[in-house]
């Protein structure tokens, strides 16, 4: 009888545990295609979240530059510029967008030139739901 409790007690715990988890799909990524001389690029994509817990996206990892940064491009007094953030918040149930003159995902000091068409690999880690793997593919605006 003490065992079945035990299990019962475990079960409602699992149950619990797997239902104010965050739910994180990624839709849509894309990485802007830029002529061969330029050495930046960036990573822009949909984050939905699903579940009944906020998440943060906290680092992007990837091998296409020297660096990457999330950045917010913001307008200071008709001026657009951008800025370093540490992360980007996906509360429960809702969507964010990384797109062109907003959140993005900055390639620093690309490695090679980039093809359109080609797939890009990347780990975007998040805060609760851990890594999640993505390709995006180079493309035009
Ligand atoms: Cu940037």
């Amino acid at each position: 009888m003490k065992k079945i409790g035990l299990f019962l007690v475990i079960l409602v715990f699992g149950l619990v545990y797997a239902y104010t988890q965050p739910v994180i799909k990624v839709v849509d990524p894309w990485v802007r295609a830029v002529p061969p001389t330029m050495k930046n690029s960036a990573l822009f994509m949909t984050i939905i979240n699903d579940g009944d817990e906020d998440d943060e996206l906290i680092e992007v990892k990837g091998d296409i530059s020297k660096m990457i940064q999330i950045h917010r491009t913001v307008n200071e007094n008709g001026v657009m510029k951008m800025v370093h953030v540490e992360k980007i918040e996906i509360p429960a149930h809702s969507k964010v967008e990384l797109k062109p003159g907003g959140y993005h995902v900055m390639l620093m000091g690309l490695k090679r030139p980039l093809k359109e068409g080609e797939k890009i690999k990347f780990t975007l880690v998040f805060k609760k739901s851990g890594e999640i793997q993505i390709e995006a593919p180079v493309r035009k605006m």
